[in-house]
């Protein structure tokens, strides 16, 4: 019997630690480390199917080539043969940012990252810029503190009142509830704010059923009865930030009675809320689905300045949880990614398909999809589809043959986690990492990415890459290098241990923050454009939420669906039936951009002006980015995928 320590290389919250027990090379339990902190020995359904990935009968385990559109399995030698000369033909003829590389976070690793240094190696490839997922939020932060950290989650044990504000732990940070169900008992407020009374809300003291988009508002409505009682801290505002005047005449602008039409809940609910974050230290714990909107920096900034005006930064229970990017500092970026010299160049990764279709194939000669599934990941599938079929040459690396790898020219099968050594950590909530061991052997036919591009630099003569990054532990000893100087521990020392650098787990505790003047900043309508966007069409009348599945990573799905399963979206029986819907019935949900089919389910946990579905069904389960639109956020350049309006067709 032997254990081996790994982690688990989802892109979520929890990074959670995995510990497995071989027995004459087989492995025969699966678990959570019982060692790690946040883990505590359970994983969710996603971690415990792993495996199941690892030895799946539909992974791929040899290249394969397209012709005349149908799939050949082709020899790692002629692929990378193939796939170097038509690289180097792109970069001569037409300079390197004619590729375009596309990389979401379909593994968190370290070493998967060298793809990132191969490519700056190549001389630059065209890269997305902004996000799919929380950027919109991330550059609120930075402007009102100077950098997104969180509370420590043993820190929420401290708060009085706990606002889950549009966050569904239940679904998508597991490892979070325990933490909400002792503060429940300790006798905390867990208050949660989502027009969709989740699983999480369940598990609450409160909750308030906003109409979508109306954070912002909601926040300045809790402010203005905040200051009209003059229950603001003076010191806070006074001492350690700066705009409050600015900010203060704005608010005043709005009425309440306009704020309670807009939020769509009532004065008194608004009141009572209002009054539980007041019960002080109070906690918010942000999600990502309020931010996917064209207000979606607005509305994370009126919440910070809704939490420093009540002075709950910087102190025990409090603060404005949202993202945790402490361990990412950590790493030495510019050898890891082999920075340039010069900024490639970038376009919105929301508008993927307006560039490409303004680009390829005049411009853009290439795409190269690593860690990601685009194709069904992005808004606006069918014009996303379009855009992939305007490049000429297309390469995907996964393990799957995903709706991307099938509009490409070449897939390469990759290794899992399970079958390399990997340096795992979250940037989106608990600070732990973990430099993870090898469980099993590659299987066969499969490749590191490592390998891939070494392959790949050999074949077309990159020197300096190649000396560079001569091996997996250089790479990793060289990026790690300031964590493990830090930490004072050789890489071999941290190998399968559970280890923070975040000591610290109160951020800004010295009241101290990283923006230019040092103090917190409160948004400020004088200096930024402060409009509030309404999108409305009348012909669309329903506002449809893509959420995250439970029981898959968005598009990584671990139970096969059914081709012939439809997504069942959710919503009042009220809304339904003023379509004339029954319960389970097959209808067709369109937006202007497109429609899906799907199947009723009456739900009462949903607002009536509200459907909601799940996000990263694959295209021949109608995946509902058939519907939502390219666009971008107010700041951070964020996907806009629930500002999507829809109505039902029988
Ligand atoms: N099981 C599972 N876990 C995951 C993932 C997954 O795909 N599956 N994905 C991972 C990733 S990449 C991410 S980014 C995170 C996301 O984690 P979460 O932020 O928890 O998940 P989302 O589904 O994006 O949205 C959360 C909630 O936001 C609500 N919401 C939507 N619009 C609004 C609004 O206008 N206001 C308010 N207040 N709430 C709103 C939705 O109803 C939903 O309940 O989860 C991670 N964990
Ligand atoms: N409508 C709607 N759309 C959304 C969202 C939403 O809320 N609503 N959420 C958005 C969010 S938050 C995010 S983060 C994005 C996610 O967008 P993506 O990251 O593109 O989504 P995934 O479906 O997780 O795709 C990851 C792919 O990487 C592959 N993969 C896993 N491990 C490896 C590996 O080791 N090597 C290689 N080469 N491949 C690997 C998986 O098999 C999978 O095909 O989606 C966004 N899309
Ligand atoms: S998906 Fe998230 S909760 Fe599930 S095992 Fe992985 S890190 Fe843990
Ligand atoms: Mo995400």
């Amino acid at each position: 019997m032997k254990k081996i320590r790994t982690a688990c290389s989802l892109d979520c919250w929890d990074a959670c630690a995995i510990e497995i027990t071989m027995e004459d090379h087989q492995v025969v339990k699966v678990q959570g480390d019982p060692n790690h902190p946040i883990t505590k020995g359970f994983l969710c359904q996603k971690g415990m199917k792993h495996l199941e990935r690892v030895l799946s009968e539909d992974r791929l385990t040899s290249p394969m080539k397209k012709e005349n559109g149908t799939w050949i399995p082709i020899g790692w030698e002629m692929a990378i043969q193939e796939i170097g000369a038509k690289l180097k033909e792109i970069r001569d003829n037409f300079g390197s940012s004619s590729l375009l590389h596309y990389k979401d976070s379909g593994h968190g690793g370290v070493v998967k990252s060298i793809d990132n240094a191969f490519f700056n190696s190549y001389g630059g490839a065209t890269l997305p810029k902004g996000s799919l997922c929380w950027s919109a939020g991330i550059a609120a932060q930075k402007l009102d503190f100077g950098k997104p950290l969180s509370h420590n989650p043993d820190d929420y044990l401290n708060a009085k009142t706990i606002l889950i504000w549009g966050r569904n732990p239940v679904d998508t940070n597991i490892h979070l509830v325990p933490y909400l169900k002792r503060a429940k008992e300790n006798g905390a407020n867990i208050v949660v704010i989502d027009p969709i009374k989740t699983a999480t809300a369940y598990l609450g003291t409160h909750y308030y059923s906003i109409k979508p988009e109306a954070d912002g508002f909601l926040a300045i409505a809790m402010a203005k009865i905040i200051l009209s009682e003059g229950d603001e801290d003076t010191t806070f505002i006074d001492d350690r930030s700066r705009g409050f005047q600015e900010y203060q005449q704005y608010i005043d602008t709005f009425s309440m009675d306009a704020l309670v039409d807009k939020i769509g809940i009532s004065l008194e609910e608004i009141l009572e809320l209002t009054a539980l974050y007041k019960n002080k230290p109070s906690a918010i714990i942000l999600g990502y689905g309020l931010q996917r909107y064209y207000n979606g920096g607005k509305n994370i900034r009126f919440i910070d300045a809704l939490a420093a005006l009540t002075g709950n930064i910087g102190i025990a229970g409090g603060g404005v949880s949202y993202a945790n990017k402490r361990v990412v500092e950590w790493i030495d970026d510019a050898y890891a990614s082999n920075t340039l010299a010069f900024e490639p160049p970038t376009f919105k990764r929301a508008l993927f398909a307006d560039y490409v279709l303004e680009n390829a194939p005049n411009r853009i000669k290439g795409i190269f999809v690593t860690t990601s599934n685009p194709v069904v990941q992005l808004p606006d599938t069918t014009r996303t589809i379009e855009a992939f079929k305007a490049i000429p040459f297309k390469v995907t690396i996964d393990h799957f043959m995903t709706d991307t790898a099938q509009l490409s020219d070449y897939v390469l099968p990759a290794t899992h986690i399970y079958e390399e050594e990997d340096f795992i950590y979250s940037s989106m909530w608990q600070p732990y990492f973990r430099y993870t061991e090898r469980v099993l052997p590659p299987r066969d036919g499969v490749k590191s990415e490592f390998e891939i591009f070494k392959l790949l630099a050999q074949e077309m003569g990159m020197t300096d890459f190649l000396q560079k990054y001569p091996d997996e532990k250089t790479y990793l000893n060289k990026s790690l290098a300031p964590l493990l100087e830090k930490l004072n521990l050789s890489l071999e020392e941290i190998q399968g241990k559970s280890l923070t650098i975040a000591e610290e787990d109160i951020p800004w505790k010295d009241k101290k923050f990283n923006t230019p003047s040092g103090k917190f900043q409160f948004i400020n309508p004088v200096e930024e454009d402060l409009e509030f966007i309404s999108i409305q069409n009348h012909e669309y009348p329903l506002h449809l939420l893509s959420v995250h599945p439970k029981h898959s990573l968005h598009s990584q799905h671990f139970k096969d669906e059914d081709p012939n399963t439809l997504p069942k979206v959710y919503g009042s029986a009220k809304t339904f039936q003023r379509y004339g819907v029954l319960e389970g019935q097959e209808i067709t949900l369109s937006s202007k951009d497109g429609k899906i089919q799907a199947l009723s389910i009456f739900s009462e946990n949903i607002r009536e002006d509200v459907l909601m579905i799940q996000e990263g069904w694959w295209l021949k389960n109608q995946g509902v980015n058939r519907m939502t639109s390219t666009g971008v956020s107010d700041i951070g350049n964020q996907a806009v995928f629930n500002n999507c309006l829809c109505k039902i067709v029988k």
